[in-house]
């Protein structure tokens, strides 16, 4: 029996069973749903750093990087973007996970328009979404990106153990002089490494105005979705003090590598990375691109596994601290 038939069978044996007296509510779990999402495009002022200075963005819904959005594989995105009348640009979104037109559901939104469109997110993995309106450089330096993950429709298993904690990272270059479109195309004149929209955002030992930290339990599995949103730059991701367990390319577990203390993040390329620290002691992990020029301008995040660790973070909404 091929796998089409199967879940031909599958499907018509809930819907039989729903038929009959809608029970059994948990054999339906697993059939693809739709998940609506909106975006906003919000050009507005944010704080690029933990002592408040201020900056230029454009964003979706007011934040950098925009929110979280998670489905299965297999479920239908129903996307909509608003641009409302008193943004000054157009604007756009790319899903990384969508196979779609370019020239159509990508195409920019002027002030006042709606874009509506839907697609299913067929493959398992991270991706990054983002502005892609002309210019695009200027329109992903300024704020306008985010991850979108889509789980694996088999669930956790061996090959990809459930996780105990996760958060999400996203690395972007700070261009301090927000008009000025041909130094972020050409790499000229980058000032900072924003790590979910604020340079040094989680590192207290460099920054003494960093009031957030990835935390842990010893021995726990932590799994960080990385995207890289720099306009030119790759990422070497490495954890000081550790080594990654298992580097899920594209952040696909049919992609895995093992032990592998860096990682080469291209341009616009989203993985997922587990690291265990060692269950017997607490430990503190410095997770870094090792490119030194990004590492000083603020790309370093502080993981801290001790047995007091708050059991909220990293799990359910807490994935992206702000
Ligand atoms: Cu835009």
């Amino acid at each position: 029996m091929n796998t089409n038939h199967a879940t031909v069978l599958l499907r018509n044996a809930t819907l039989g069973v729903g038929l009959i007296g809608g029970l059994f509510l948990g054999a339906q779990a697993a059939e693809a749903k739709t998940v609506h999402v909106t975006f906003t495009a919000k050009e507005t002022t944010l704080q690029i750093d933990n002592k408040g200075t201020e900056y230029p963005a454009w964003t979706f819904d007011g934040a950098i990087p925009g929110k979280v959005v998670r489905v299965t594989q297999g479920d239908t995105v129903d996307f909509k973007l608003i641009n409302p009348p008193t943004n000054k640009n157009s604007h756009s979104i790319d899903f990384h996970a969508a196979e779609v037109d370019v020239l159509d559901e990508f195409a920019p939104v002027k002030p006042g328009d709606t874009k509506h469109f839907k697609f299913v997110a067929k493959r398992a993995g991270v991706f990054m979404y983002h502005c892609g309106a002309p210019t695009m450089a200027q329109h992903i330096a300024r704020g306008m990106y985010g991850i979108i993950i889509v789980d694996p429709k088999g669930g956790y298993t061996k090959a990809f153990p459930k996780p105990d904690r996760e958060y999400v990272l996203i690395q972007s270059q700070f261009f301090p002089n927000a008009d000025d479109k041909e130094a972020m195309i050409e790499n000229r004149g980058w000032t900072g490494s924003l790590i979910n929209g604020k340079i040094f955002h989680y590192d207290p030992v460099h920054d003494p105005n960093a009031s957030l930290a990835l935390v842990s339990k010893p021995g726990e599995r932590v799994r960080i979705y990385f995207v890289n949103a720099n306009i030119n730059m790759p990422v070497a991701f490495h954890p000081i003090a550790g080594i990654w367990d298992r580097v899920y390319i594209n952040g696909n577990p049919k992609n895995t590598l093992y032990d592998v203390q860096t990682y080469n993040v291209a341009v616009a390329e989203a993985d997922a990375f587990d690291i265990v620290s060692p269950a017997d002691r607490s430990t503190n992990n410095a997770i870094v691109d090792h490119t030194m020029s990004a590492a000083m301008r603020g790309a370093i995040t502080v993981l801290m596994n001790s047995p007091d660790a708050d059991p909220k973070l990293g799990k359910g909404d807490n994935i992206l601290l702000r």
